[in-house]
């Protein structure tokens, strides 16, 4: 809690422009939450993309279009903190403290690092095994009762939540103690050309993702190309991943039952199906788009948002790594 309301976080990586997959499992969801209701927070999260290698101009302008894109999808910035997390030092600060109270066998067990190890096996540096702990302190920070992501997210929150009553156990009452909270679709997008894998930005084949601001005609023929099945049959069943993935992105973006779409496919062909999945992607990306392209003309504006917005986000940072701080030990400062 925080001023009497829940509070949440949630962030992104800036590794790349963000995805359908980000979008569904994630931003959507986050744009739905009500800010009435929840003290939110959502943070470029730019020191978790250092854990791969990153040209610095590209990162810089990705950390901007992304921040963009937030406002773009529809989160206020006057009722939803949205900043950068290299802005406010308290998430380093917090995340060595952190790091002291995380077991190297629990790290050893994240898929995300074995899958990215796999992927960076010519960097497979400290930060990319040490990353759920930063993770944990982005969290952990604003007292964070619920954390939007989507499913693959999860057992990094899981270990969050253990850290937070690790450390309540030793030192009382510090950390709120977080839930997950998952949407009712897209949680996990899949790839278009590889419906097994995870939709991902930083897949190297263009036409395995949907990207936010990828332009109409490129949408539509990224869904001609995605990978199916032989049989012909639109169902929404396990063993037909291609399938299944079109119709779940068709509910994320149309917010109909997988029923309701069902029906609308009967009888038809795959490449009808292809069609109206596409369209209805534009129809819904095309908005927040325009939206992107009229705020990058307004550099001024997106400046005080970030000014204000990580003076708000170090105000509520400070607040929790202060106690913290005195928690384990550390000398209060001299005022
Ligand atoms: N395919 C997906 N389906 C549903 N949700 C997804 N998320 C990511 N991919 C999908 C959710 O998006 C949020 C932000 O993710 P992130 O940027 O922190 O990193 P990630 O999960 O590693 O996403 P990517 O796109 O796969 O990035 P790269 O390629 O850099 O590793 C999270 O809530 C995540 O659950």
């Amino acid at each position: 809690m925080l001023d009497g309301k829940k509070s949440l976080f949630s962030g992104m990586q800036a590794t790349g422009t963000i995805t359908l997959g980000n979008y569904l499992g994630a931003l959507k969801n986050w744009v739905e939450l009500d800010s009435e209701e929840y003290q939110c927070f959502y943070s470029v999260v730019d020191l978790h993309s250092i854990t791969v290698r990153q040209d610095p101009a590209e990162l810089r302008k990705r950390a901007r279009n992304l921040l963009m894109l937030y406002i773009a999808a529809g989160l206020d910035p006057e009722k939803n903190c949205i900043y950068y997390q290299s802005h406010v030092s308290a998430h380093t600060e917090l995340a060595w403290i952190l790091n002291c109270f995380t077991y190297m066998g629990e790290l050893n067990r994240m898929t995300q690092f074995k899958d990215k190890s796999a992927k960076h096996a010519d960097n497979i540096n400290a930060g990319l095994f040490t990353y759920p702990c930063l993770m944990a302190a982005d969290i952990l920070l604003y007292q964070a009762d619920v954390v939007p992501v989507g499913i693959d997210q999860k057992q990094h929150l899981e270990l969050t939540r253990d850290i937070a009553e690790r450390f309540n156990n030793i030192y009382g009452e510090v950390f709120t103690v977080p839930e997950v909270y998952l949407g009712k679709v897209g949680t996990k997008v899949m790839s278009l050309q590889e419906p097994t894998k995870k939709m991902s930005k930083s897949d190297e084949n263009a036409n395995a993702h949907i990207l936010l601001l990828d332009e109409p005609d490129v949408i539509m023929r990224k869904f001609k190309k995605a990978v199916t099945d032989s049989d012909g049959e639109i169902a929404y069943r396990e063993d037909k991943p291609g399938i299944k993935n079109l119709i779940d992105i068709y509910c994320g973006v149309t917010n109909s039952t997988v029923e309701q779409a069902l029906k609308e496919f009967e009888g038809l062909g795959y490449g009808v199906l292809k069609e109206r999945v596409g369209e209805a992607v534009v129809a819904e990306l095309k908005p927040i788009q325009d939206k992107f392209y009229d705020l990058s003309k307004n550099k001024d504006y997106v400046d005080k948002v970030i000014k204000e917005n990580a003076e708000k986000a170090g105000y509520y940072a400070n607040k929790t790594l202060r106690k913290v701080q005195k928690k384990v030990g550390f000398p209060e400062r001299v005022r």
